[in-house]
């Protein structure tokens, strides 16, 4: 069972199927609990494969991944993905009502909760300014929700499940300034306590993070906190003067 969510990679590499070339090359790292691991890297370099691997959406093709020392494929997977919150860039809302769409990791969350987590996910306001406020579709016949609003469900969505690891993609695209700090101070609250994975193209996104690492091509380029990569790491420094 999960309880404190350290998660490890042990020399892990990763293959698409029979693919020659490996996207993660003998990747290996600790998430301490509670704790925030960003990784940083560009389009291609292997964020998405590496987070992919915690709640199983692909498993290792060498090496382990381990959660509280316990090998992931050993670890029954609803229970595995019920102490995972995902809250990526496509987050995946579907038809229904707005309340559905935030209760749906958690079916018999009350209208209470639900607006709880909606008010920690600045999405309340928007939500009750709508004509049917909670009750308001979303989806082909129901309102359109801008990113930023989508992006907020999720996170209200993600709180009332409170996960004990969070993978997170932070790349707050096309949103305006004051919905950007909104959707920081959402992410904050619920990153409260969680292991967090947090993929991220900028670096202003992780300074704050405990441990970075910086992939490359699948491999781990450098690793450490913002200070310590900023003494010793060229392409830290690199990344951060471009
Ligand atoms: P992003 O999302 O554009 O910032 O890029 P990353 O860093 O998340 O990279 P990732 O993990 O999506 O892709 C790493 C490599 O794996 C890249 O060369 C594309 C390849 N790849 C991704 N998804 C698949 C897939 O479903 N099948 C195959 N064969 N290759 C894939």
């Amino acid at each position: 069972v999960i309880r404190e969510g350290r998660i490890e990679f042990d020399r892990v590499t990763f293959r698409f199927g029979a693919a020659e070339v490996p996207v993660l090359h003998h990747i290996s790292f600790t998430a301490e609990p509670g704790k925030t691991v960003a990784i940083l890297g560009s389009t291609g370099a292997g964020k998405s494969s590496l987070v992919s691997l915690v709640p199983r959406l692909y498993d290792a093709t060498e090496g382990q991944v381990r959660i509280d020392g316990v090998d992931v494929r050993d670890i029954d997977l609803d229970h595995l993905r019920s102490r995972i919150g995902l809250v990526l860039q496509e987050s995946v809302l579907f038809t229904g009502t707005i309340r559905d769409n935030i209760r749906y990791g958690r079916p018999d969350a009350s209208d209470e909760e639900i607006e709880q987590a909606a008010r920690a996910a600045q999405a309340h306001e928007f939500i009750a300014n709508m004509p049917e406020g909670y009750d308001t579709m979303l989806g082909q016949r129901g309102v359109n929700l801008s990113g930023g609003q989508k992006q907020r469900i999720a996170i209200a969505r993600a709180l009332l499940v409170r996960p004990v690891i969070l993978i997170l993609d932070d790349s707050t695209s096309a949103v305006d300034l004051g919905t950007e700090s909104r959707i920081r101070a959402a992410l904050a609250e619920l990153m409260r306590g969680c292991t967090t994975l947090l993929i991220a193209q900028r670096i202003t996104s992780v300074m704050d993070a405990d441990h970075i690492l910086v992939l490359e091509e699948g491999k781990i380029a450098a690793a450490g906190s913002h200070a310590e990569l900023m003494r010793h790491s060229d392409i830290y420094r690199d990344i951060y003067r471009s």
